[in-house]
């Protein structure tokens, strides 16, 4: 145990099962080879822990380090002057019709080298990891050609060799239609969504299959031919669905056996049921919400009363999310939809993991990765409850102090 670490001194919120945040007034972590040994209540730390290192927190927090499972921070340019349309009175649908939206990001981002869009997406990064993030998932769907998409997501891998902070990257493909395929979006399916996917893939720059299904995008049968290879791939899928009206994307998802299905301000019941069976996870996106200034919440009650699990992400996107901060996430899924506290830190630690596949983190648990935050508060509600402040003391990332 000499090479073992110890966290103590302050209350610890697992996110177990249990108490409320499973959380343990005077808690202790032992810690080694960037993994958890041993949690549990100070006064019971095993006696070969006791000449270990130790760091105090001093009434501090503990609590998982943080996980944004819903992200587009890799793109080129802004969108400043479709807010100001929007604010005078255009839609978010109109702007895309009109050919801005996501069709002018694309243009932006097919003319950033590599090495530009790391550089403009490290800030984004950066603040991210500021507030305790230590795994972010990173989308493509900015290229909608087979050179930019896979810069893209080359520029995902790279920002995970730069920075402290693991990235898993999903390929949106099916995004948007480009303008060079107006019209023929089936062709555009089948001549470049589908052979980029499998070209990212033989890549080894692919961890999950992301789609739009929307009016402004793809029709379920179309998401399904792009999942339908995914699947052959052996790769996860998930799905931007019923964000701005229903499709059924979430019961098509859901069918896919998909992690998530994301936004789903339009969930009806029988897309509620079907996540619920399938397992699939309610990703909660605020942020896109309150941007477009949305008046349709997604069925928060229904998702409880059906037992789906709730994730909260940033949506970090030049459009219809210009936010960084999880911290203010949490606050928004907590004051727009009435989450509680509690499932707003679940939202971003231990559903989060579960909306990316990855078992190893999300709770302070023995054999869970040691990715932990440590806060300036006394209480987990706090986290959700401030706006606009970051009370983060310390990051730990894979054990390292
Ligand atoms: N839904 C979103 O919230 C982002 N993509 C999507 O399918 C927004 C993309 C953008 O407006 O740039
Ligand atoms: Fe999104």
């Amino acid at each position: 145990m000499s090479d073992s670490k110890v966290i103590a001194g302050g209350p610890v919120a697992t996110m177990c099962e249990g108490a409320p945040y499973g959380l343990m007034a005077e808690g202790a972590i032992a810690i080694s080879g960037g993994v958890i040994d041993w949690v549990g209540p100070l006064g019971e730390l095993p006696d070969a822990y006791r000449g270990c290192e130790r760091l105090d927190v001093q009434g501090r927090l503990i609590t998982p380090a943080l996980i944004d499972c819903h992200t587009h921070v890799v793109f080129a340019g802004n969108r400043a002057r479709e807010f100001e349309m929007r604010l005078e009175g255009a839609s978010y649908e109109e702007v895309a019709r009109a050919g801005g939206g996501i069709v002018s990001t694309v243009k932006a981002t097919r003319a950033a080298t590599l090495e530009a869009l790391v550089q403009d997406a490290l800030p984004r990064v950066d603040a991210l990891i500021a507030e305790g993030v230590a795994t972010i998932e990173i989308k493509s769907g900015y290229g909608l050609d087979r050179d930019t998409e896979l810069r893209m997501l080359r520029a995902a891998r790279q920002i995970s060799a730069m920075r402290e902070i693991e990235v898993k990257t999903t390929y949106l493909g099916a995004h948007a239609v480009p303008p060079e395929f107006k019209g023929r979006d089936d062709a555009f399916i089948d001549e470049v969504v589908i052979p980029t996917l499998r070209a990212a893939h033989a890549e080894g720059l692919l961890d999950a299959v992301d789609g739009f299904c929307e009016g402004i995008a793809f029709q379920p049968a179309q998401i399904a031919r792009v999942f339908d290879v995914a699947k052959e791939l052996g790769l996860p899928v998930k799905l931007h669905a019923e964000q701005l009206s229903n499709l059924g994307g979430a019961k098509l998802a859901a069918s896919y056996g998909a992690l998530s299905a994301d936004h789903i301000e339009y969930l009806d019941q029988d897309g509620v049921v079907a996540m619920a069976t399938a397992g699939t996870i309610a990703v909660i996106l605020p942020g896109a919400f309150y941007t477009l200034r949305e008046t349709q919440e997604p069925p928060i009650d229904l998702l409880r009363k059906h037992c789906v699990s709730m994730a909260l992400a940033t949506d970090c996107n030049p459009g219809s999310s210009p936010l960084t901060s999880l911290l203010l996430t949490m606050n928004m899924g907590c004051t727009l939809f009435r989450m509680t506290p509690e499932e707003a830190l679940a939202g971003v630690t231990k559903n989060a993991a579960v909306a990316l596949g990855l078992p190893d983190r999300g709770t302070l648990a023995e054999g869970q990765r040691a990715d932990i935050a440590i806060w300036d508060v006394r209480h987990p509600a706090e986290l959700a409850y401030r706006i606009g402040f970051n009370p983060l003391h310390k990051r730990i990332f894979r054990g390292e102090l």
